[in-house]
């Protein structure tokens, strides 16, 4: 059976957005959440192939983590420090499964960290095997000026400020627009004590298995006929 999806409040760049889709308590418990996560794979700046430094912090739960350094950009199956990534908390999952109950499972919550200068440069998400699969976006605390454009760099683009609460789907053709965050706006929240923006977006990294090519080693190397079963 088909459930009705609930109507988004806005749509920007053919991504809908919920305004408000968690409450106050409901942030509340999902930063809780989070607070065990970066315990367990603390916040790290990334590097970029150019060797300088992000100024938004990361971190990962779930089997994959996104990571980056001079060799570019990947998921990876543990934290830097060679611990696993911590599961993807169950308040998480559930928005997931609230907006996007056909997709498959996710198996990559990356956790952006923003204090009041970080930014994110307009890019586009194309690490995953299969974009097919939606990536859904939960903001929290500081309010963060997001633009998205269409699939080719240099084109129109279109601003919305996300706050504490709102949640984005990116699916169909906005699944590979290029997008980013041009600022934060300080003290817009009271959600984080120390201030800062959090953006957890929820993703599919893996191929599906039911599209999965055979491995290489899976295929024999020559037809089996009677004569290759044959003893000499
Ligand atoms: C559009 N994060 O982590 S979330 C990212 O607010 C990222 O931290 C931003 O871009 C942030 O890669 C934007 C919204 C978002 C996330 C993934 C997308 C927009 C997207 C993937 C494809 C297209
Ligand atoms: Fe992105």
């Amino acid at each position: 059976m088909n459930k009705r999806l609930p109507e988004p409040d806005i749509v920007v760049g053919g991504a809908p957005i919920w305004r408000g889709w968690l409450g106050a308590a409901a942030q509340a418990e999902m930063v809780a959440a989070l607070r065990d996560v970066v315990a367990a794979a603390p916040l790290f700046s990334p590097e970029t192939r150019w060797g300088k430094k992000m100024s938004v912090q990361m971190t990962s739960a779930g089997r994959y983590g996104w990571f980056s350094d001079r060799r570019g950009y990947r998921y990876i199956e543990r934290h830097p420090s060679g611990t696993a990534w911590p599961p993807i908390p169950e308040a998480v999952q559930a928005v997931w499964d609230a907006l996007v109950p056909e997709a498959r499972a996710p198996d990559c919550c990356l956790v952006n960290f923003y204090r009041a200068g970080a930014k994110m440069g307009l890019h586009q998400d194309h690490d995953e095997a299969d974009f097919s699969q939606p990536v859904l976006s939960i903001s929290l605390g500081d309010a963060g000026l997001f633009r998205i454009g269409g699939t080719e760099r240099g084109g129109p683009t279109q601003s919305t400020w996300l706050e504490s609460g709102d949640v984005m789907l990116l699916t169909g053709p906005s699944r590979l627009a290029y997008h980013g965050i041009d600022r934060i706006r300080g003290g817009s929240s009271t959600l984080l004590a120390d201030g800062g923006r959090i953006n957890l977006t929820l993703r599919v990294v893996d191929q599906g298995a039911s599209r999965q090519q055979p491995a290489s080693s899976c295929v024999p190397v020559e037809p089996l006929t009677s004569r290759s079963i044959a003893k000499p």
